[in-house]
């Protein structure tokens, strides 16, 4: 059986489990452009499952930067935030899985990588906050509204990867 939700459109039961297919929006932010980490992360991200339908590598310029770190606008490191996601390019990425929003938050580990778990993307490859790699929405609301800034909806590719059926029961 298959519904549609107002908020997604993309939960549905399946033997009986709630799917709450969600979207999450990923940026992997310049460091890890420049330090040549592009595959090694998004193949985190692939392997453990998240289907992917969006990605674009860009140039942030300062109207989206402003955009996208409005909530920390008036923070003593928002002009930093700024300065550093517009200062090479990103890769823009957008995935589609079951509770996608927390299930990348857990992959990409806490804020500061200095103190982040090991076997996150941030405990394995970061040292200060500054340069902590990667960005991932930290709820379904905020994912909507930063694939909103990154992508238009006919850039979205529909599809079905085979390994889903061996994903989800
Ligand atoms: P992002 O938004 O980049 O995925 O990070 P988080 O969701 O994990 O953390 P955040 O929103 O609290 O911080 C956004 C961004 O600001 C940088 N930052 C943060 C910083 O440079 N100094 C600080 O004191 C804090 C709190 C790091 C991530």
């Amino acid at each position: 059986m298959t519904y549609a939700t107002k908020e997604n459109n993309l939960n549905y039961f399946e033997n009986n489990n709630l799917i709450i297919m969600e979207k999450e929006f990923i940026l992997l932010k310049p460091d890890a452009v420049q330090r040549g980490l592009i595959g090694e992360l998004i193949s985190r991200f692939e392997k453990k499952g998240l289907r992917l339908i969006g990605m674009k590598l860009i140039h942030v310029d300062n109207e989206l930067a402003q955009k996208h770190y409005l909530v920390h606008k008036g923070k003593p490191f928002f002009d930093k935030l700024v300065e550093f996601i517009t200062s090479g390019p990103v890769l823009a990425i957008a995935v589609v899985g079951n509770n996608a929003v927390s299930v990348t938050r857990t992959i990409v580990g806490g804020t500061n990588p200095a103190e982040a778990a090991p076997g996150t993307i941030r405990g394995d490859f970061g040292l200060d906050i500054g340069r902590n790699l990667i960005h991932a929405s930290d709820s379904v609301e905020n994912a909507i509204y930063e694939l909103g800034l990154y992508f238009n909806e006919n850039e979205y590719v529909n599809w079905s990867p085979i390994s889903e059926e061996w994903l989800y029961e």
